[in-house]
């Protein structure tokens, strides 16, 4: 026989067991894209606690649809260590150049965050982050389905030693503290915006363009690039990887 109650209790008791060990936290992600889940996977490897925000159901950002859902991307000779690190089966393609299953790359990249002990929290949204003494500090967090409903709900808080803002084109948490707390780490103080497509020079820029951003807030991932207003590169993933790994890095330099 099968009780419903103690599905239901399992489920409740479980979730509360992990989201209240996730309020406090070294490192804080939002948007579990590549950068992301890069990112989480070397931070949680040096043992420190991380936890990802995800507002959709399932984490891996852009990289589910290879290129215009062609279930394939490509990354490059400096970048793909990263994907044979967690048994990505590579193609090499042409010379510097090698293919993957976008899904196996996906997979196994969020994957790879969780066993070595990230926590990923999906269908929650990052809406407003947590400021003390001028620095970033933590992540104001809501359901998706309110925010998708419109509903007037308020958000908790949970606080983090860095935050990283990996969510994507829209680089949303660098666009909140740009409106709410003040200036950025960029040249205009502001967002300088995504450029139109340039595969060779948005790829290394968004390794260089990896950086903090605001005291206690790096970015990472395509939002590196819409900050410092550098191209985006389509399906080639090289950069996304690099940069994930790269965050995971300098916060490990500052980090007590
Ligand atoms: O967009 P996404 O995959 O970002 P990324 O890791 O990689 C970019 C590439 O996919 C691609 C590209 C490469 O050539 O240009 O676009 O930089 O993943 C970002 C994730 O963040 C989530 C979003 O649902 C996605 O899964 N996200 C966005 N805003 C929020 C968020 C938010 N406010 N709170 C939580 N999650």
């Amino acid at each position: 026989m099968i009780d419903d109650i103690i599905v239901t209790r399992k489920i409740f008791e479980r979730f509360s067991e992990e989201f209240s060990n996730s309020f406090e936290v070294d490192v804080a992600i939002a948007g579990a894209g590549p950068a992301g889940m890069t990112a989480a996977r070397y931070l949680a490897k040096s043992g420190k606690k991380v936890v990802v925000f995800e507002r959709k159901l399932s984490p891996g950002g852009g990289m589910w649809g290879g290129g215009m859902t062609f279930p394939i991307i490509v990354v490059q000779e400096g970048s793909k260590k990263i994907l044979e690190e967690i048994n990505v089966r590579l193609d090499r393609t042409e010379e510097g150049y090698y293919s993957a299953d976008s899904i196996e790359a996906c997979s196994k990249t969020c994957a790879a965050a969780i066993d070595n002990g990230a926590k990923i929290f999906n269908t929650i949204s990052v809406e407003d982050v947590l400021i003390r003494d001028n620095k970033v500090n933590g992540f104001v967090i809501n359901w998706s389905a309110v925010e998708i409903a419109g509903l007037h709900v308020d958000p908790l808080s949970i606080r983090a030693k860095y935050c990283i803002d990996a969510t994507g084109h829209a680089a949303e948490v660098c666009r909140i503290v740009q409106k709410k707390v003040g200036r950025l780490n960029t040249p205009s103080g502001k967002i300088e915006e995504e450029k139109s497509m340039c595969a060779e020079i948005g790829e290394k820029t968004v390794v260089e363009n990896t950086r903090e951003v605001y005291p206690g807030l790096f970015v990472a991932g395509m939002a590196a690039n819409a900050v410092y207003g550098a191209p985006r590169m389509g399906p080639i993933f090289g950069g996304m990887l690099l940069s994930g790994k790269k965050v995971a890095e300098e916060i490990l330099e500052k980090i007590d």
